[in-house]
């Protein structure tokens, strides 16, 4: 059974017939992020994206529900205008759950994050969230104490993300140990590896490794059953076909985060300049990845709340 949202909840949100439609009758939906879409990639191939993978979720058998902050309303669910708006929109910020009150009460354009979307999917009771890459403890978070808010929310909202495991420009190994903390399975499916976005390999052993979306769901099943509060991070290894190996990749990391650290950038513009900047030194093959990477999670996604959906029934 969905559960119902709290009527001072539902007032502030928008749901789109479609998504509310699914979730009254206990049926899969996907939830979306849109910081990817407003500082994750360069216009159109941002908006072609979204597009896209909405679709991709439909082709497997959910709904996808893309979440975004718009004149200060909850959106779950967006019309193709509203995608359009998130891609072209230079008003729109980049909102984690820091920032959710300010946007929502000020009546601005937020662009959610996993962290936001992650709540926001929660509120509106849908469990399962397809990303491309998560945040987590930045390199040298020992001095700057740059740990993203995604990690904070995996800890405490019920919802699983699945995302192609977590970016070189992170220090995987300290997020791994955050993740294990808070209590936050870290799962990768099909491979004993821990993924590292563009690339298969991390060098990071999983912590735990599952064979399909059934088994995943079970996990999910079990966990919330059990009263463990906090989400899942189930980590999709880019297709083979679309990877850029780690020898290849890493130095281009390491240039971008040179550059980055030559402009003395901080805090919540950090991800997106090195996106960006990746995109210009590799030419466009890092965009090509990350769209490769997110598809394929959008698919694994589906099929993850399509299993899920049938273990509540
Ligand atoms: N990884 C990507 N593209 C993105 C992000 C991560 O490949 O756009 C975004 C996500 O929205 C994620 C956010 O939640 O960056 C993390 O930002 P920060 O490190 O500032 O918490
Ligand atoms: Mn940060």
């Amino acid at each position: 059974m969905p559960t119902p949202i709290p009527p001072q909840v539902a007032a502030l949100m928008d749901l789109h017939p479609e998504v509310a439609a699914a979730l009254t009758a206990g049926g899969p939906v996907v939830a979306l992020e849109s910081t990817i879409i407003s500082h994750g990639m360069p216009y159109p191939q941002n908006v072609e994206m979204a597009r896209g993978v909405e679709a991709v979720v439909r082709e497997n058998g959910a709904t996808p529900a893309t979440i975004a902050v718009l004149g200060g309303r909850l959106k779950v669910g967006l019309t193709p205008d509203e995608l359009e708006l998130l891609a072209t929109d230079r008003s729109v910020q980049k909102i984690s759950t820091r920032d959710l009150p300010f946007t929502v009460a000020l009546g601005g354009h937020g662009a959610t994050t996993v962290a936001s979307t992650m709540r926001i999917a929660s509120l509106a009771g849908i469990r399962v969230f397809a990303t491309g890459g998560t945040g987590g403890v930045h390199r040298g978070a020992n001095e700057s104490m740059d740990i993203s808010a995604d990690l904070t929310e995996l800890a405490r909202t019920d919802v699983c993300v699945v995302s192609a495991g977590v970016k070189s420009i992170l220090d995987i190994g300290l997020t791994l140990e955050v993740l294990e903390t808070h209590g936050v399975p870290a799962i990768t499916l099909g491979s004993d590896e821990f993924p590292a976005f563009y690339s298969r390999q991390s060098g990071f052993a999983s912590p735990l490794t599952v064979q399909g979306a059934a088994e995943a769901a079970r996990v999910l099943h079990a966990k919330w059953t059990l009263g463990l509060t906090g989400g899942v991070l189930l980590a999709n290894p880019i297709p083979q076909e679309a990877e850029i190996p780690a020898t290849e990749i890493t130095p281009h990391i390491e240039r971008a985060l040179s550059d980055m650290a030559a402009l003395g950038l901080t805090g919540k513009e950090t991800t997106p300049y090195l996106l960006g900047r990746l995109v210009e030194i590799t030419e466009g093959r890092s965009l090509a990845a990350n769209i490769a990477l997110v598809r394929h999670n959008a698919a694994v996604a589906a099929r993850v709340a399509s299993e899920y959906a049938a273990l509540q029934r």
